[in-house]
């Protein structure tokens, strides 16, 4: 461990430095000394001094150094503890800068830096950003992302613990797929098979019989064998399921003031991060929402195109009909209901008065599909009806029918994606870009 003029706890006592760990302290402090710690980002030399950029918890400050000596041994990305005068100075970021009276390095990197990460921008391939991703996340800007990724979950679990959800967390091994499809994990689970588990689905349905309205923030697994922009191997799910509603419009309303909610949070308590990324936050009032059929044939009217897949949208079809809603409606959102039921799974409720559509939607922002949702099948006998139309056994879901068998009230939720929601917010192309460590089909580090 290298040390400069290291200063003893006596020694910071008698300069009477304060201990300041919030950079948003930092202000009350102006003329004062203090101590932070944080790790070198940048050293600039000019003529007699350096610049020297603190990487703390949150922020980058702007500090001043003389001391020459100090900073030949100095080397970016070491962690160090400082001792340092606040002056204000209007020119900085934060509208103040440090000037430094001393550094102790606390542990000094051992190795030359694989990739420059302090850049205003990283000139990099997203491949070189993932490879060497424990490092590429120490560049401000790539962090902001996961900062803002924080704020979303802040929105998310505060406006739904504030309308009587409970937060619960659902097994991640499991004994069957709730989903349908092939995209399903298997694993050895002691000699029985297993799975990792495609959504919390059957298990906040469960859930609703106990606490009525419950959410759950996890990961969720899709063996997604194709390498696409908008799929992942692991997210993060931000799932909900309410009791007793009306329809599933109430699920739709109550994810537009949680949206709105989480837009809120961030203009709020994020505005450093946005600026940094230059975000452009949604305007979210009423979301239009249209039928499958309808957001079919308006996308057809309007570009004179028609699409092969005839129960689903194509990922073009997607993007086309936003253009068209936020063109016509102003709205960067739109909600489509009445999906076919060919293409959804089987505990989605149908419309009695129209079988064969489903009392479900999906949320498109920006472009892309980032929320499924809908009223599910609460009746017994019509679950179990439901199973057995579709060549499934019911045996192999009798925890799941013994909630239907004791009683459970009209329910619906929806799962929000939220990778695909944080790329969308930030104008990402590929939702890897909006996760720590991606698991796609070819990555597995870091
Ligand atoms: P669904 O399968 O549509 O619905 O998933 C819900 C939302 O999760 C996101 N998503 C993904 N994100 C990244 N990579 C993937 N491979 C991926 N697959 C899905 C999307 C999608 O809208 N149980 C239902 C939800 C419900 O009805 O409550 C479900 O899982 O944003």
């Amino acid at each position: 461990m290298n040390t400069y003029q290291y200063a003893s706890i006596s020694e910071t006592k008698k300069t009477d430095a304060i201990n300041v760990t919030l950079v948003s302290q930092l202000k009350e402090y102006v003329d004062r000394t203090v101590i932070m710690h944080g790790s070198v980002y940048k050293i600039r030399k000019m003529k007699g001094f350096s610049f020297l950029i603190l990487r703390t918890a949150r922020f980058c400050i702007q500090c001043v150094c003389d001391d020459q000596a100090l900073l030949n041994e100095l080397q970016e990305e070491a962690c160090v503890r400082m001792v340092a005068e606040v002056v204000r100075e209007e020119r900085a970021r934060l509208g103040i800068e440090l000037h430094v009276k001393q550094i102790t390095v606390l542990s000094g990197p051992s190795a030359q830096m694989p990739i420059v990460i302090n850049g205003k921008v990283m000139e990099t391939s997203l491949e070189n950003k993932l490879d060497y991703r424990p490092l590429t996340l120490r560049n401000e800007k790539e962090r902001a992302i996961f900062k803002i990724q924080e704020g979303i979950v802040r929105g998310f679990r505060s406006y739904l613990q504030e309308n009587g959800f409970t937060e619960i967390h659902s097994p991640k091994i499991v004994y069957a797929g709730a989903e349908g499809g092939a995209n399903i994990f298997r694993l050895d689970y002691f000699g029985r098979e297993a799975y990792l588990a495609q959504s919390p689905q059957f298990y906040k349905q469960m859930m609703v019989g106990v606490f009525e309205r419950v959410y759950e923030v996890g990961p969720i697994f899709r063996a997604e064998k194709h390498d696409t922009s908008r799929h992942l191997n692991e997210y993060t799910g931000m799932d909900f399921e309410m009791g007793y509603i009306d329809s599933f419009r109430d699920v739709m309303e109550m994810e537009t003031g949680m949206l709105k909610a989480a837009v809120t949070e961030l203009e709020r308590e994020y505005g450093p991060e946005l600026e940094l990324l230059g975000v452009r936050l949604p305007h979210i009032r009423e979301i239009p929402s249209l039928k499958f059929s309808e957001a079919k044939a308006l996308i057809t009217e309007r570009t004179g195109r028609i699409f092969r897949e005839s129960h689903d949208f194509e990922p073009e079809e997607e993007r086309l009909l936003s253009e068209i809603v936020e063109r016509e409606t102003g709205s960067e959102f739109v909600f489509v209901t009445h999906y076919p039921a060919e293409k959804r799974p089987f505990y989605v409720m149908e419309d009695p008065e129209n079988p064969g559509e489903t009392l479900s939607f999906d949320l498109i922002f920006r472009g892309l599909e980032i929320t499924t949702g809908g009223q599910r099948i609460h009746d017994y006998g019509m679950q179990l009806q439901k199973l057995c139309d579709r060549g499934m056994d019911p045996e192999a879901f009798e925890s799941f029918l013994m909630m239907h068998r004791h009683g459970m009230p009209p329910h619906g939720g929806l799962g929000l994606g939220l990778e695909r929601f944080t790329a969308r917010l930030l104008g990402f192309e590929n939702v890897r870009q909006a996760c720590l460590f991606p698991r796609d089909i070819n990555r597995l580090t870091p």
